[in-house]
C-alpha cells in the first residue's frame, strides 16, 4: 500500500476510535491542519518533477477528500450518539400529572378599597388619587394646620432628607386639596391611598391606608354626612340595621368635627370582647370642611359648604374578615394572604 493510502487507512481508523467531539477535532488537525500530514504532502508537490506532479497531486487530493469524508461521518455519528444520550436522560413522561398553574389573588385591603370605591361611585362620587410625596402646602397649610402643630414634627411625619419642604403624605387630604384646586363645586370625590406616619407597634404600621370623602355644594349639611356615611357602612358590612353615632371631636380642617362610631358588627351592639363591651366601634373621623380650607383652594365659603370624612380601610378589612393583627396585612406571608382568594 502506498504511503498515501496508508495515511487514509490510519486516519479512518483513528477517527472511528475517537469517542468525543473535542478529541476528534484535535485528530483532524493532525491530518488536515496547517502542518498536518496531508498538508505537508501537498507542500512537497513543488519538489517533484513536473511530469509526476499531476498524478501525485490528484492522489493526495483524493486522499484528502476521503479523510474529510471519514471525519464528517464520525462527526455525524458522535452528534447522533450525543442526541440519543440526551433524549434518554430527558425522557418526557407524558403520563405524569401536571404541576398546575398557581393563581394569584387580590390583597384583602385592595378588595376593601375596591368595594368602597364601587359603593361611592354608585352614589355619584368620583375616585381621585395623587402623589405620595407631597409638599407642606397640600399636606398641612391648605388644611388649616398651624405652623406649630405636633403633626408637623419629625416625630410624626417622614420628611425627605435631601428635598427640603417635601414629605410623605400623612393623610389623603392633599388629594382632596388638589381636587378642589382643579374642580368647581359641586364636588363629590373619595381619595383612597397609602399614607405614612412615624409610628410602629402592634396596632400601628408606618404605612397604612386611608379613604377620605368630600362633598361640597350649596347647602350640604351635617345631616347629609350622617345619611351618606351611615348608608355606606350598612352597605359595606351588609347589615341594614347597623347604627352610627357622632361624637364631638377636633380636626384643624373641619368645624364642627366628629368621631363616627358604629354598632359592633360582631355583637350587634350588645357588647363583646371586640368592642370592649361597649357595643360601639370607632370607625372614622368627620366634620364640615373648615372655611379656611375652602379659602386656600379658592372656593367661595359664603356660597358653598361641604362635609368630609376619613377612615382606615385596614381596620375596615380587619372587622370585615375578623382579623386581629394589623401587621398580618403587611408581612407578605402567603399562608395568611392566600386565605383571601
Ligand atoms: C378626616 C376627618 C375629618 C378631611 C378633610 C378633608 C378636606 F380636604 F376636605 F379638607 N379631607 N378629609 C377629613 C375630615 C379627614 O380624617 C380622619
Amino acid at each position: 500500500m502506498s504511503e498515501i493510502e496508508q495515511l487514509v487507512a490510519q486516519a479512518t481508523a483513528e477517527f472511528s476510535g475517537i469517542g468525543d467531539a473535542a478529541a476528534l477535532e484535535q485528530a483532524k488537525a493532525r491530518y488536515l491542519g496547517k502542518s498536518g500530514s496531508v498538508t505537508e504532502l501537498l507542500k512537497g508537490l513543488g519538489k517533484l518533477a513536473p511530469e509526476e506532479r499531476k498524478s501525485a497531486g490528484a492522489a493526495i487530493n483524493s486522499a484528502k477528500e476521503r479523510i474529510e469524508a471519514a471525519l464528517n461521518a464520525r462527526r455525524d455519528a458522535l452528534r447522533h450518539a450525543a442526541l440519543e444520550e440526551q433524549l434518554k436522560v430527558e425522557a418526557l413522561d407524558i403520563t405524569l400529572p401536571g404541576r398546575g398553574l398557581p393563581t394569584g389573588g387580590l390583597h384583602p385591603v385592595t378588595r376593601t378599597l375596591e368595594r368602597i370605591e364601587a359603593l361611592f361611585r354608585s352614589i355619584g362620587f368620583d375616585v381621585a388619587d395623587g402623589p405620595e410625596i407631597e409638599d407642606d402646602f397640600h399636606n398641612f397649610t391648605a388644611l388649616n394646620t398651624p405652623e406649630n402643630h405636633p403633626a408637623r414634627s419629625m416625630h410624626d411625619t417622614f420628611y425627605l432628607e435631601n428635598a427640603p419642604g417635601l414629605l410623605l403624605r400623612t393623610h389623603t387630604s392633599p388629594i382632596q386639596v388638589r381636587y378642589m384646586e382643579t374642580h368647581k363645586p359641586p364636588i363629590r370625590v373619595i381619595a383612597p391611598g397609602r399614607v405614612y406616619r412615624v409610628d410602629s407597634d402592634a396596632t400601628h404600621s408606618p404605612m397604612f391606608h386611608q379613604v377620605e370623602g368630600l362633598w361640597i355644594d350649596e347647602d350640604v349639611s351635617f345631616a347629609d354626612l350622617k345619611g351618606v356615611f351611615t348608608d355606606f357602612l350598612r352597605n359595606f358590612f351588609e347589615k341594614p340595621d347597623l347604627r352610627t353615632r357622632f361624637r364631638p371631636s377636633f380636626f384643624p380642617f373641619t368645624e364642627p368635627s366628629a368621631e363616627i362610631d358604629m354598632s359592633c358588627v360582631f355583637c350587634d351592639g350588645n357588647g363583646c370582647r371586640v368592642c370592649s363591651h361597649t357595643g360601639w366601634l370607632e370607625i372614622a373621623g368627620s366634620g364640615m370642611v373648615h372655611p379656611n380650607v375652602l379659602r386656600h383652594v379658592g372656593i367661595d365659603s359664603e356660597k358653598y359648604t361641604g362635609f368630609a370624612f376619613g377612615m382606615g380601610p385596614d381596620r375596615l378589612t380587619m372587622l370585615r374578615y375578623g382579623v386581629n393583627d394589623l401587621r398580618l396585612f403587611f408581612d407578605g406571608d402567603l399562608r395568611f394572604l392566600s386565605q383571601f382568594r
